[in-house]
């Protein structure tokens, strides 16, 4: 599409409507380059390139100093030599590339787990959940480009948008270095002003067809009548290209499934046989599940008990909901039917493990009629308590022993409202006090 030179830059800097645009796509700039120069920095400001140089060696990154030349990724580097003399041409070193890029994915999912990484330097994210701990899209975008450029030194330019496609697209008017919103209202003038070739699907061919019809830009393409635009370009991508080029791609940001999970477990000191206290351990470890979803913004579909026996044997059993869930009961209830199918009188349990899968934003998906919603309720209360008085000052009944809530009441009572740090302490103090010696108590996924 545009050249890639920044040359035609566009970004964000005052404030703007970032209510309806929910998607982020990040994309580190002249990734491998960039790296190159943070062991290089006599070389910042000259036109580099990375790839190989032997025969039929191409290019893999070009500094945006040398893509003033036309240099860009792919390019042969006999040719990009040609365009640009002087560039200083590097090998690759891949292993510290994908050190770098975990480390930058490894930021975003601590702002959300619905991070899609779509390639080495670059990830969807969809912080819709995020907004109550982390800030509005806009801010949160902001914050990831102030913590990527602190802790690797790098830079990275964001799209902030309605969809995936519209977040991709402004990611790469904004580079290097930019940020760029396009506020939900705006998304067809921001789209329709483009060339064809902005839109995802279109290479030179089907480029080529679009040019023969006279399509020039998105815009001409949304007007184009879809019986004209089938004949050019074939049905499936007609309708594909009407659709972004009117702004609607209802694809959601899609996690690795299998490793995008949120769970806790424990393992004993001692193997459990009591069915009541096993039953207060699962509740426990479902609650601490519940809490992180709901920290995180996201619902679960499906809930997995994980058990070890006395024998080290290992089972897991997965249940999936009709609708996914934040809440605590309904996590239990499922682990709880699960551990009923595996566990018999007088088995020997060593660990026990829950954990919530197939993440997706709450609030979403807007069920008419949610089953949840009592729980719900009950539990974010809970929630906006630990937050002032700390993690111990609330918990499920069955969690508090008798005569241990009430001295907690009264310890909270006799403290000032606005001392919470003084609270939490003495939160700590009572859960360190439930005896809980010779547990080793992991939180895995995220
Ligand atoms: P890109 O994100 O496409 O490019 P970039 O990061 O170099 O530059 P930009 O600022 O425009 O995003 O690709 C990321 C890295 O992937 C890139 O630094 C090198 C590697 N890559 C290749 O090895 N071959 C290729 O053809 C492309 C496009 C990229
Ligand atoms: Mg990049
Ligand atoms: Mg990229």
């Amino acid at each position: 599409m545009s050249k890639q030179d920044g040359s035609s830059r566009q970004v964000t800097t005052g404030p703007v409507d970032d209510s309806a645009t929910p998607i982020l796509h990040v994309d580190m700039d002249a990734f491998f380059v960039s790296v190159e120069l943070l062991r290089r920095p006599e070389l910042r400001g000259k036109p580099v390139l990375v790839g190989g140089t032997a025969g039929r060696g191409v290019v893999s990154a070009a500094s945006y100093e040398a893509r003033r030349y036309g240099v860009n990724s792919a390019m042969p580097m006999s040719v990009a030599l040609q365009r640009c003399p002087n560039a200083i041409v590097l090998r690759g070193d891949y292993a510290s590339y994908s050190r770098y890029s975990k480390q930058v994915m490894k930021i975003f999912e601590e702002v959300t787990p619905l991070v899609e990484p779509l390639s080495i330097d670059e990830a969807f994210l969809d912080v819709s959940g995020a907004r109550r701990l982390h800030g509005s899209p806009a801010e949160i975008a902001w914050a990831i480009r102030e913590r990527v450029r602190s802790e690797t030194g790098l830079t990275c330019s964001i799209g902030v948008a309605a969809t995936k496609y519209v977040a991709k697209v402004a990611s790469s008017r904004a580079k290097p270095d930019g940020m760029l919103v396009v506020p939900a209202a705006e998304t067809l003038a921001f789209l329709h002003p483009l060339p064809v070739s902005a839109l995802w699907g279109v290479g030179r061919v089907t480029e080529e067809s679009l040019t023969r019809l006279g399509l020039r830009t998105v815009g001409d393409v949304a007007e184009m009548p879809a019986d004209a635009l089938q004949r050019a370009v074939g049905p499936a991508l007609a309708s594909r290209l009407t659709r972004l080029a009117n702004g609607i791609d209802p694809r959601d940001v899609e996690t690795a499934r299998s490793e995008k999970s949120i769970g806790h477990e424990v393992t004993f000191g001692h193997d459990l046989t009591d069915p009541t206290q096993i039953r207060r351990e699962l509740l426990r470890l479902s609650d601490d599940v519940a809490v992180r979803l709901r920290r995180a913004g996201v619902v679960g579909r499906t809930v997995v008990l994980k058990l070890r026996y006395g024998d080290f044997r290992t089972v897991t059993r997965s249940r999936t909901l009709g609708e996914p869930t934040d809440v605590a009961r309904r996590i239990y209830d499922e682990a709880s039917a699960a551990l009923g199918e595996l566990v018999g009188d007088g088995a020997r349990i060593r660990l026990i493990g829950v954990r919530a899968e197939q993440l997706r934003p709450s609030g979403g998906g807007a069920a008419l009629w949610d089953p949840d919603e009592e729980w719900r309720g009950a539990e974010r209360a809970v929630d906006e308590v630990t937050a002032r008085f700390g993690r111990g000052a609330v918990r499920p009944a069955a969690l508090v022993r008798p005569g241990e809530a009430a001295a907690r009441v009264e310890s909270m009572r006799r403290r000032p409202l606005d001392a919470a740090g003084a609270s939490r302490d003495a939160a700590d103090a009572a859960e360190a006090a439930e005896g809980r010696a010779g547990v080793d108590r992991t939180q895995f996924g995220g």
